[in-house]
């Protein structure tokens, strides 16, 4: 090939080659502008706390994650997902793993008719764990039982909810089971709870061999310290323990010991700094000395809870519509504590 002709074709392939990089960016450009999402979604791919830590385990008192290390969550729970089911949307999940550093949502259901227990309500949990599995997020499936005192009142409900969840989400690696939100009322460990539980990690074990399943105790899940002294067989098990800051204080609090000391793994699904109405005034002085015990003992936590409700628990402002994008100045005086605090 003479000099000429092999100058020219190299020429011929670099202004190909220009042509294809013009066209390649002219196409992505407008796919990334129309798509912010995506994105996002790749910047904050060190967010990706499943990706990170994968699947979660219990050892002794801890959480461990894939590695073995031990791992700590930090979630938002959302309100009952049938009165708030707004906010179980992809953006706001996102919105919190990259503004917040929130690494865990807990989708809680209410349990009974009145509390708008339905096929809709199941259908917005499952949509929930989904939006979390596609964000690197863990997923607490939360059968929230509360005005059904006894877990065994809906149990028939609860055999049903929890083998068609542990069906369809056995190969997920992000997804726990809260069995029973809080017992209370004439209910005690030994011959309510823990005879639900048993059954019900049956139900679970069947479909899902792994996922962490979470056992609420007696007195709104408060009594971790009788728990403890009589835990279930099997692995990867876990026992909630619940505060409101300004109602529960040293008392509870030496119940959590207690239990950790009796090698009693623990996990606060649901807490938050106001009393236990779910309002009232914050106590940040207990809130904050709740936090501390809580890192000392490498324990895990959810605050109550993802919602615009007139309520001090409430983590956005009420006056603020938005169901996703929350700024700093859109979050409730809880909210700002929980969500814009290293704790
Ligand atoms: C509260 C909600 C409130 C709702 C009420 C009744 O914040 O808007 O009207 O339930 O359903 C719990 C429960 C949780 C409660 C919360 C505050 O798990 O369902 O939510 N709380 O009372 N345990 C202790 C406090």
């Amino acid at each position: 090939m003479s000099k000429t002709l092999k100058g020219l074709l190299k020429r011929v392939i670099a202004i190909n080659m220009i042509l294809a990089i013009c066209l390649c960016s002219v196409y992505v450009m407008p796919v990334d502008k129309a798509d912010n999402n995506s994105v996002k979604l790749a910047s904050a791919s060190a967010k990706n706390a499943v990706r990170a830590h994968g699947r979660l385990r219990i050892r002794g008192t801890r959480i461990v994650d894939k590695n073995g290390k031990t791992f700590r969550f930090r979630g938002v729970s959302t309100h009952g997902v049938a009165w708030f089911p707004q906010y179980v949307n992809k953006r706001a999940f996102k919105t919190l793993r990259d503004k917040y550093n929130v690494n865990c949502i807990r989708l809680a259901m209410y349990t009974t008719k009145q509390d708008g227990y339905s096929k809709a309500a199941r259908q917005t949990v499952i949509k929930g764990v989904k939006y979390a599995k596609q964000l690197g997020m863990y997923a607490i499936i939360d059968w929230h039982i509360l005005n059904d005192g006894n877990p065994n009142t809906n149990k028939k409900k609860a055999i049903k909810f929890f083998r068609a969840m542990s069906k369809k989400f056995k190969s997920y690696n992000n997804v726990m089971y809260e069995i029973c939100n809080e017992p209370n009322g004439n209910v005690s460990w030994k011959s309510d709870i823990k005879p639900y539980a048993k059954k019900i990690t049956k139900v679970i074990r069947k479909n899902d061999k792994r996922g962490i399943i979470i056992v609420g105790s007696s007195t709104w899940s408060q009594d971790v310290d009788v728990t403890a002294q009589s835990p279930l067989k099997g692995k990867n098990i876990a026992y909630s323990l619940h505060f409101y800051a300004a109602t529960h204080k040293d008392w509870n609090r030496q119940k959590l010991t207690t239990a950790v000391k009796k090698g009693l793994p623990v996990i606060v699904t649901e807490f938050s700094i106001c009393d236990a109405s779910g309002n009232g005034s914050l106590d940040k002085k207990s809130a904050n000395t709740w936090m501390r015990l809580l890192k000392k003992y490498h324990i895990s936590y959810c605050a109550w809870s993802l919602c615009n409700k007139a309520e001090s628990s409430a983590l956005i402002k009420s006056s603020c519509t938005k169901t996703y994008g929350f700024n700093k100045s859109d979050l409730s005086a809880a909210g700002k504590w929980y969500l814009c605090k290293k704790h």
